[in-house]
Formats: structure tokens, C-alpha cells, sequence
């Protein structure tokens, strides 16, 4: 980046704190990671230049012949990735408008939609009253069990039943266990409703293999592209016939959008290939080994974790189960020594989403860095000391340096 040093220093300085930062602090935002250097130079390439309203050879601006191949080479990638014949749409500027896409695709403004309640796991536009997915479609939300935390599909069930929602939407932020998409199908042809599988947190296990399919099962898959995937920031959607795939064409353009982020349709194509390769497939189940060992690490330091564990790449922690401090307040500390996460709701939270009961960790970044299992127990020990000691800043700081010099021995090597 000289020439941008050169022409204006002041963001070069912040683009340079900024990648500090990220390889000095250990992340453990489940839905970040650290992309390749290809991905980053397919992001940063000239194809920011170009508009390209419409689709493959459908377009309405000229000069299209290579960006044709990109989005045709992406959509192919995308499909062999996920061996699947479902229709790749890849414009989506990313996850919260194809889920807006993919709802406008399958139902009408009015219609009910059922999606799990936010305190929950479910996403924002799962249909969460703040968003306009609750205001523009009559909402109706789904809960975990109050027992286990876990999905209760006699509950589901039920309410789809008296409910008789058009979409069914699931897939999930901060659910830790693996979701079953032939349940959901079942229920969703019990009640003749749409099924829209959002997979944003786990399409790189599902790519990877390390976690079920939805194909065969949804309607529509939406997916952001920079989470467990480690593409660019971007989503797509994949639909499962042409019929539906028409609509959600429609939905895109004119509907919701005007010309694609054809840099970013290259940094996925990219992606797409990278996540397609037994490295990705040894990494993604690395996540998971990585996630299964913290939470154990965590669990025997005398922490409550939601659902007693994990499936997949995240943790849910209730932090005032554990230590008696709200999440903002563990994220708060934490971060002051060096590590990231989020402060989220528990199941059945009484508290708000920016001051709720728990904190969410995992794995994906770290994993990427090159961190294994007995890793772990450091980051187990690093999160115990930080939190017993939250209140006590001369710790804090001092930890902040152990946590630099225990990351700085890992390398992003690709
Ligand atoms: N912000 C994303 C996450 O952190 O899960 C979801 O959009």
C-alpha cells in the first residue's frame, strides 16, 4: 500500500493500526476471521470500477464480457462447492439484505414468517421486531426449550401449526449446537411453508463437511461469505429451482438493488475455490476441535455455558452464571487485555441486547491463525483471569501484554 501511504497517510495509518490490532489481539468474534491474501487483492482490484446492473448476458450497461465470466465463474465455483444443483444468486451486498431478499422472494408484505426470537440465536431480520423484517411481515418468533436451550421441535411444531407462517426461516448467530434442516423440512411441508435455511455462521463447516447439508432440504440458502467461509465480505443466496430463483433475480434487481460489487463477486469466486480443498476441510473441522476444547477448558474452570457446550464454531457463555458479571462488562475487560468477543444475550435473557447476561466466543479466526487444542487451555486461563479479576485495571493491562506476546508467536501464512 506505499501509494496510498503516500497520497493520504492519515488512512494508511489507521488501515496499518487497524491490522495491528487484529494480529495482536485474540479474536474471538465467531463471525470474523482474517482471508487470504488473494481475497484481499481480489477485494482491492479494479473491478470497483465497473457497474453492472442485471445478471450473466442480461445487463444494462456495456462492457460486461469479463465481469460475465466472474459472476458465471462464482456461481459455478459455488455450486460445486456445496455439490448442488440450487441456483447461485451472488450479488447480495451481504446477510442482512438476502435475508430481506429472500423473504421478499417467498411471500408478500403481510404474510407471516416464523424465525427463531433474537435473545435466542436468531438474526435480526429472523424477523426481530426492531427490524423491518418484523414490521414488514406479521413476525411470529420460536424459542429454545427453557430446560435444555435447545431447539424444541414439538414446540416448533405446534406453533407452526396454529400459526401456518409461509416462510420458516433457520439457521442461526448464536445457537451452539448443529441445526437439523431435515426436521425443519418436515415440519415446513407439514404446514406448507417455505423453508429459508440462513447458514451465514456455519457455511464454512458446511463446506468443510463438519456440519450437515441444507440442500435438499431448503427452499432458499442465504449466507454471508465472511464468516466460517473466510470469503469476502459479501452473501449469496441459493435457491432450490428456477422458479424461485426467478423471483429472487427479480427481488435483486429492481427490487432491492442496483449493480453488484463485482470485486466482491471475484473475492468470492476466490473464496469459493479455497474453501473447495482438503486444507479447508482440515481447518473447518480444526474449528470445531478448537471450539469443543475451549468449551471444556471453559466448563472446567467452573463456567456456564449455554447448552452445556458446542457443536460448532461458537460458545454462548452466561457470564453472570459464572462469574457474576454482565456481558458488557466481561466483554469491556476482556478486551482491554487483548481479547475480542461480543457481549450477547442468553436463552430467556431479562436483560437488553446491549447490556444482556453473556458473552459469545469462537473459534474461526483463531483457528485460522494457526491456534490448536492445547492452545486452548491458554485462552481458557487467559478468559478466567481476566473475568476474576475484571474490576482490576493494573491486571488488565499487564495480561493485555501476555496476550500480545502469546499471539505474535502465530503467523498468518497464506
Ligand atoms: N453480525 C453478525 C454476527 O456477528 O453474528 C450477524 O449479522
Amino acid at each position: 500500500m506505499s501509494i496510498l501511504e503516500k497520497k493520504d497517510k492519515k488512512v494508511f495509518d489507521l488501515i496499518k493500526k487497524e491490522e495491528k490490532r487484529q494480529l495482536e489481539s485474540i479474536r474471538l468474534i465467531p463471525s470474523e476471521n482474517y482471508v487470504s491474501k488473494s481475497i484481499l487483492e481480489a477485494t482491492g482490484s479494479c473491478l470497483t470500477n465497473k457497474y453492472s446492473e442485471g445478471f450473466s448476458r442480461k445487463r444494462y450497461y456495456e462492457g460486461q464480457n469479463i465481469i460475465d465470466q466472474i459472476e458465471d465463474l462464482a456461481c459455478n465455483r459455488a455450486q460445486e462447492l456445496f455439490k448442488t444443483d440450487y441456483i447461485p444468486n451472488v450479488q447480495p451486498y451481504s446477510g442482512s439484505p438476502a435475508n430481506l431478499i429472500a423473504l421478499l422472494s417467498l411471500c408478500n408484505i403481510g404474510d407471516t414468517i416464523m424465525g427463531m426470537h433474537l435473545s435466542h440465536g436468531g438474526h435480526l431480520t429472523h424477523g426481530w421486531k426492531a427490524s423491518y423484517t418484523g414490521k414488514f411481515f406479521n413476525s411470529v418468533q420460536y424459542t429454545v426449550s427453557k430446560e435444555t436451550n435447545l431447539i424444541d421441535f414439538e414446540e416448533i411444531r405446534k406453533l407452526a401449526k396454529e400459526t401456518k407462517p409461509k416462510v420458516i426461516i433457520c439457521g442461526y448467530t448464536a445457537y451452539p449446537r448443529e441445526v437439523d434442516f431435515k426436521k425443519f423440512k418436515e415440519i415446513a411441508d407439514e404446514v406448507g411453508a417455505f423453508l429459508l435455511a440462513d447458514t451465514s455462521h456455519i457455511t464454512g463447516l458446511i463446506a468443510g463437511g463438519v456440519h450437515q447439508s441444507p440442500f435438499g432440504f431448503a427452499d432458499i440458502v442465504t449466507s454471508t461469505s465472511h464468516k466460517t467461509l473466510r470469503g469476502p465480505r459479501g452473501a449469496f443466496i441459493m435457491s432450490k429451482n428456477k422458479e424461485i430463483a426467478k423471483r429472487v433475480e427479480k427481488t435483486v434487481i429492481p427490487g432491492l438493488q442496483g449493480g453488484p460489487h463485482n470485486h466482491t463477486t471475484a473475492a468470492m469466486a476466490v473464496s469459493f475455490a479455497e474453501a473447495n480443498t482438503e486444507n479447508f476441510k482440515s481447518y473447518s473441522n480444526q474449528i470445531v476441535k478448537n471450539a469443543k476444547k475451549l468449551a471444556l477448558e471453559l466448563k472446567n474452570r467452573g463456567f456456564n455455558l449455554v447448552t452445556g457446550g458446542t457443536d460448532n464454531h461458537l460458545i454462548l457463555i452466561n457470564t453472570i452464571k459464572s462469574k457474576n458479571i454482565i456481558g458488557k462488562e466481561a466483554s469491556l475487560a476482556l478486551a482491554k487485555s487483548g481479547i475480542i468477543c461480543n457481549a450477547n444475550t442468553v436463552p430467556f435473557d431479562t436483560r437488553s441486547p446491549i447490556s444482556p447476561s453473556g458473552i459469545r466466543i469462537g473459534t474461526p479466526a483463531i483457528t485460522t491463525l494457526g491456534l490448536k487444542e492445547d492452545d486452548m487451555i491458554t485462552i481458557a486461563d487467559f478468559i478466567d483471569k481476566i473475568l476474576e479479576n475484571y474490576d482490576n485495571n493494573e491486571l488488565l493491562l499487564k495480561t493485555r501484554e501476555e496476550i500480545r506476546n502469546f499471539v505474535l508467536k502465530f503467523n498468518l501464512d497464506f
